[in-house]
């Protein structure tokens, strides 16, 4: 076979203006898979550049003209960019390649675009498609392993790729790592919930650990496991192994009952600094947190534990999912302020209601009901819009009580009162940066912005309210504005999508057939 010039490219972020936020810390937020693309792709004997894009970088200038493959992995806020890239590079005479979340939870809609659309991933699946590499169009090849791969290449192996992506990082460095996949629990809001749990190999991850330590002095780690510690031990002995005391930090995302007092302890001992567990309601999903409680009995219970955390761990962001069903009234948002008022050192991180396509099997229910919103992908990040129709509030009424408890939130009196109660120089900088820029000032303009909008713009709130599918100009020119240069590539049509395809998929046969990928 001959030799490839492949390009990869990790879109961590979906426009060229970051935030402050963003430039400090995009480059931390990189995927793994995008590195692990790049090494089998070596191992095949191909040519690799890997970018990952952090909002700073010219697209159009770092990736070579005359690729002849380019993978790009993507979330469902970056499709319009990665559809307007894969346009350009199909120009110039490559073959391109869509995966992760997008891919995953839009394959129907990718598939319009890329020439192949990868969903789970393993060596076997990129060989078969090198392979192959041809363009096929109108509609993309849709390929998937059976399952989640068993194994993935060392930190060693993608090293080269991993310190190129972190030294765009301008003062805090995080090193992602993994080891597992999929998740023992079952939330039906989550793209794990139908994945069997799977740890990666424990003996592997030593290695990672100490080899990371002969690169980096005194290495962060972003665990992107997608629920942290479900084989707690093994995971402890693992670090306990590979790193003497003080020698590395660790940032990861748990969930509460996971975190007991002993667990915390030994979190602490081996240099656990952050910790991102998923509240997400005060009535709905309590089997995450593992809580039977509800309201205001909920809020006290996780509030304690919460202040519990922060004494072991410096930093803790709580994250919650607003405009769920089981909520209602003025109750759910009264009781999150309680909440920042009983736990004032918690970083609470708020998601709308959102429902990415395929990626949960709650998402058939809220198709079949019709109330799924076209909102194009660029704003499906769970901030800049909700594609759900709530059932309890009309949405003047939601995003009233959006903007009240995001202002009570990034307020000055609580963005004062989580300097002391966080212990330690890094946490209190990062809450302050945090909330005065995009994740919490931004957030409070945003959403104030929408309001006003629902108020005062027919278009906006009969979009919102499903009785047109006509984009309102805000969202149009918005689009335009921060795509930039790469607007002028994006292909006709790629602005809108079917969003209840998942739906059609499960009850038209000729559709199923369709997009069922060459599972191997
Ligand atoms: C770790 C994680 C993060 C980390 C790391 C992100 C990163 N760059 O990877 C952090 C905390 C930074 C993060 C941030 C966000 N996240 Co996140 N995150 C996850 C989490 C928990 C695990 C994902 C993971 O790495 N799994 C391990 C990998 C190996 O497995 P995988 O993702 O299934 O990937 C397989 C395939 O998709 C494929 N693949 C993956 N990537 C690529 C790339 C290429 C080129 C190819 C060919 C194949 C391929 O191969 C893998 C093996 O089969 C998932 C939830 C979950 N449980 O999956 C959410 C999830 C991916 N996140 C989500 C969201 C919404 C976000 C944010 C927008 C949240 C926010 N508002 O800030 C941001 C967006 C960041 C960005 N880069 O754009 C959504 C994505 C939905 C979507 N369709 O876009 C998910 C699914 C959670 C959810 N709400 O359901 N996230
Ligand atoms: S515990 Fe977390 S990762 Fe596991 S299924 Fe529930 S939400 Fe998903």
């Amino acid at each position: 076979m001959r030799r490839l010039r492949i390009g990869i490219l990790d879109l961590v972020t979906k426009s060229p203006n970051p935030s402050l936020y963003g430039r400090i810390m995009n480059a931390n937020l990189a995927s793994i898979m995008p590195q692990v693309i790049g090494v089998w792709c070596e191992q095949e004997g191909h040519d690799v550049t890997l970018v990952c894009y952090t909002g700073l970088e010219d697209l159009l200038v770092e990736l070579p003209r005359d690729l002849d493959v380019l993978f790009i992995g993507a979330f469902t806020q970056s499709a319009q960019l990665a559809y307007a890239l894969s346009n350009l590079f199909r120009q110039r005479g490559a073959v391109t390649v869509l995966g992760g979340p997008h891919a995953r939870c839009y394959p129907e809609d990718a598939r319009k675009y890329f020439d192949y659309v990868l969903g789970f991933t393993d060596r076997t699946v990129v060989s078969e498609m090198l392979r192959d590499c041809e363009p096929h169009r109108p509609y993309g090849a849709h390929l998937s392993a059976a399952s989640q791969p068993v194994g993935l290449p060392t930190l060693r192996e993608r090293w080269k790729f991993t310190e190129a992506t972190v030294a765009k990082a301008p003062t805090i460095k995080i090193i992602p790592m993994i080891g597992s996949l999929g998740c023992p629990y079952t939330c039906s809001f989550c793209i794990d919930s139908t994945v069997d749990y799977q740890p990666l190999g424990f003996e592997d991850l030593r290695d990672d650990l100490a080899f990371l330590l002969t690169k980096v002095k005194n290495p962060i780690v972003g665990w992107h496991d997608p629920n942290f510690g479900v084989r707690f031990d093994d995971y402890m002995e693992a670090v306990e192994a590979a790193v003497p005391p003080g020698r590395m930090r660790h940032i990861a995302e748990s969930s509460l009952s996971l975190l007991s007092e002993p667990h915390l302890k030994r979190l602490r001992e081996n240099g656990f600094q952050a910790i991102l567990p998923g509240i997400e309601s005060w009535y709905d999903l309590g089997n995450k947190s593992k809580t039977r409680r509800t309201g205001m009995d909920k809020v006290t219970q996780v509030a304690d534990h919460v202040n519990m955390i922060l004494r072991y761990i410096p930093y803790i962001q709580t994250n919650f999912v607003l405009g769920l069903d089981g909520d209602n009234g003025n109750e759910p948002f009264e009781l999150t302020k309680k909440f920042i008022d009983l736990a004032p050192g918690a970083f609470p991180a708020y998601s709308l209601l959102s429902a990415f396509g395929r990626a949960a099997p709650m998402n058939l229910d809220y198709q079949r009901t019709g109330r799924v919103l076209p909102f194009p992908f660029h704003f499906l990040n769970n901030n800049h819009a909700m594609n759900v129709r709530p059932k309890n509030y009309s949405w003047p009424e939601f995003y009233k009580h959006l903007v009240d408890v995001t202002r009570y939130s990034f307020s000055w009196k609580a963005i004062a009162r989580r300097i002391p109660a966080t212990p330690t120089m890094i946490p209190k900088w990062m809450n302050v940066v945090r909330a005065v820029s995009s994740e919490g000032f931004g957030r409070i303009r945003y959403h104030e912005t929408i309001l006003g909008l629902l108020d005062t713009d027919r278009s906006v709130r009969r979009f919102m309210e499903g009785e047109t599918t006509q984009l309102p100009e805000f969202y149009a020119s918005r689009i335009r504005r921060e795509l930039g240069p790469a607007y002028n590539y994006l292909p006709e049509g790629a602005l809108e999508h079917d969003p209840n395809a998942y739906l059609h998929a499960t009850t038209e046969p000729g559709l199923a057939q369709l997009t069922r990928p060459l599972v191997h």
